[in-house]
């Protein structure tokens, strides 16, 4: 008997030491995978905590580096306090916990100076996971393998897109592609922003990405393995244009969300919709560029680099032509059946898109009516980019491009060069005292439908930051957002699934909800904390901005994935990794 109670008492002080160990994993918030030597090393502790804190191997008490805990800090989104170690003077290269001797050690994680080097693959090996029309062996997509799915060779028009030449349920093939989210379909709009950050970061880095192998089906043809994978978009985005007007169709989906079914047996019609001047412009946009980047691999892919700016051009004039067709589906639907009730991203003023589509024009041909069509700078500010928000990648592009462009381009170019640098000092200027520490907690209204994309892009925004000035602390804001999507925020999520101790393992997206595999598709990042919480998902812990998520499948509006949230992740990832080691 009394060996039993003893033996019952030791069990269950080793499961409270096991709650208290887990305990403090969770509220000691960090990035879940690590720290470069040379760069900042923060966690966040969630309770009071004050003395000393101490870096540790994992289950060792030898005290490799000794800090002083400091806080507390209060949060602007939920007026919950904080506190702070920062061991960032610790650069030994290893495997550590941060151990708080009140109260228990973090995640384990590593320093080393590619520690964000799977990652970023990862997150690029994603859009090949999103790839319809074409069977995923498991050469390439692992035990995450399917069949061939939407082939897309038979799509209809739509009665809101007919014509004379292609009148109502006339048949056109568009193939390919990637599935835009969760859902199965596909348009033109997102793909515009995403195709177009992924150029970019090719544009930015070319060195590095002409040696990237993926293992992708591509890996041999010679063509960079980054380039590879936006093509397999940008073929889809080409039969998306009408080759008799230049045109472009706003999107290519099924009338309704199609269920949570796999994505080999969800066989519901496909149309494509109403042509609108937000899908051409976006998608003269990136074919100006596409045309632009694939100029260099004329030998390998003959033709590709005209065609891309010949479709470009007809895409321009035709929104010349009809600078105001808005896709409104609503209205749309009053007209037309069937009701298309997918995703609209639909945007209303179209100044941002004609801005884009003429900078890339602009710098693609060096033709300076593309530069005078447009006025560059319509207020005085910049906005961050995202789907709706595109102006900024054509200030982007002419960031890059600065050494290349005309006289005509000169003073509007200094003129953006302290505008962009006021932009990001504006959105770090309060990052130290925020509860995370982090640029992305500083506004609320950064917490809306795909808030860690607006985390990852500011990343990328303050990248830019860093090159036009060379000042460090841009680069040190950009970690500090990467390290508030990999466990440094007020949730404990790193939201990238399949990276990280604790992430999203239920999240919105139909491939991963019906595989039967217990892992989602990695290298995902999850759309992040919501307070609308427009899917009515009864399962939000909170309402506060920074709280508003719940890794359940009902939750489209945290719990989606999308292309263009993970494109500036790929960009992120990437750059950082290159930056902090060059
Ligand atoms: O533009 C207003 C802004 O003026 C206002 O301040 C703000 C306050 O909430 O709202 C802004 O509008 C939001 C809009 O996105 C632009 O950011 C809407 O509230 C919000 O509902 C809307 O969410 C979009 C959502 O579709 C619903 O349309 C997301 O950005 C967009 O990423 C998401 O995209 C879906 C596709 O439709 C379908 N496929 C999946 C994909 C990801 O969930
Ligand atoms: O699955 C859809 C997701 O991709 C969209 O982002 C979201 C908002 O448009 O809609 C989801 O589909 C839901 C639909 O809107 C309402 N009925 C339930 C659908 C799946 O949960």
């Amino acid at each position: 008997m009394r060996l039993n109670l003893a033996c019952y008492l030791l069990a269950l002080a080793s499961c409270l030491q096991t709650a208290t160990a887990q305990n403090a994993s969770e509220k000691i918030r960090l990035n879940q995978l690590g720290f470069y030597p040379n760069g900042p090393k923060i966690a966040i502790i969630t309770e009071p905590v004050k003395g000393e804190f101490h870096i540790t191997a994992p289950g060792d008490d030898k005290k490799l580096f000794t800090g002083t805990l400091e806080g507390p800090q209060v949060s602007s989104l939920s007026g919950k306090q904080t506190w702070v170690a920062d061991f960032s003077s610790f650069q030994k290269n290893g495997t550590y916990v941060v151990s708080i001797p009140s109260l228990g050690s973090s995640y384990p994680f590593q320093i080393k100076a590619d520690v964000h080097q799977e990652l970023a693959r990862a997150t690029l090996k994603s859009y090949y996971h999103q790839r319809m029309s074409t069977d995923q062996p498991e050469t390439y997509a692992g035990k995450w393998h399917r069949p061939l799915s939407h082939p897309d060779k038979v799509v209809y028009v739509h009665s809101s897109a007919a014509d004379k030449r292609r009148p109502k349920d006339s048949i056109i093939s568009s193939p390919g592609g990637w599935y835009d989210a969760g859902d199965y379909n596909k348009y033109i709009v997102n793909s515009g922003i995403t195709t177009g950050t992924m150029l970019s970061l090719y544009e930015d880095f070319p060195d590095f990405f002409n040696q990237l192998q993926m293992n992708i089906p591509e890996r041999d043809n010679g063509i960079p393995d980054l380039l590879d994978e936006v093509n397999w978009n940008l073929q889809w985005m080409l039969t998306m244009q009408d080759p008799a007007d230049g045109g472009v169709y706003h999107k290519c989906t099924t009338a309704q969300f199609e269920g949570f079914i796999k994505p080999e047996n969800a066989n519901d019609k496909r149309y494509v919709v109403q042509k609108s001047t937000q899908a051409a412009l976006d998608f003269a946009a990136v074919m100006a560029q596409a045309a632009r980047v694939f100029s260099r691999f004329e030998a390998e892919l003959p033709g590709l680099s005209d065609r891309c700016l010949q479709a470009a051009r007809k895409a321009w004039n035709w929104a010349a032509g009809n600078p105001a067709v808005l896709y409104e589906q609503d209205k749309m639907n009053l007209l037309h059946d069937p009701d298309i009730v997918t995703g609209a991203y639909a945007g209303g003023d179209l100044t941002d898109e004609f801005i884009w589509a003429a900078m890339e024009l602009y710098v693609a041909t060096g033709e300076e009516n593309y530069f005078r069509a447009v006025s560059l700078f319509p207020n005085e500010y910049i906005s961050l980019q995202e789907w709706n928000e595109v102006r900024t990648m054509g200030y982007l592009t002419l960031l890059r491009h600065q050494d290349k462009l005309g006289d005509i381009a000169s003073k509007p170019l200094q003129y953006l060069r302290n505008m962009f640098l006021a932009f990001a000092d504006g959105m770090v200027m309060s990052a130290a005292r925020q509860a995370y520490l982090t640029p992305m907690e500083a506004d609320a209204r950064n917490f809306l439908w795909g808030s860690n994309a607006v985390c990852a892009n500011q990343g990328m925004a303050l990248i830019y930051a860093f090159r036009l000035s060379g000042k460090r602390d841009y680069l040190h804001f950009a970690i500090d957002n990467l390290d508030y999507l990999l466990g440094r925020n007020a949730t404990g999520y790193s939201y990238v699934t399949g990276y990280g101790h604790k992430t999203p393992m239920f999240p919105h997206h139909r491939p991963s909800a019906t595989d039967d595999i217990p892992e989602p598709v990695p290298g995902l990042l999850a759309g992040g904390p919501n307070p609308e919480q427009q899917d009515g998902c009864q399962t939000y812990p909170s309402k506060i901005p920074d709280e508003s998520y719940t890794d359940d499948a009902c939750s489209y509006a945290s719990n989606e994935v999308a292309i263009n949230w993970n494109a500036p992740l790929v960009y992120l990832t990437f750059a950082l990794e290159l930056l902090m080691n060059e």
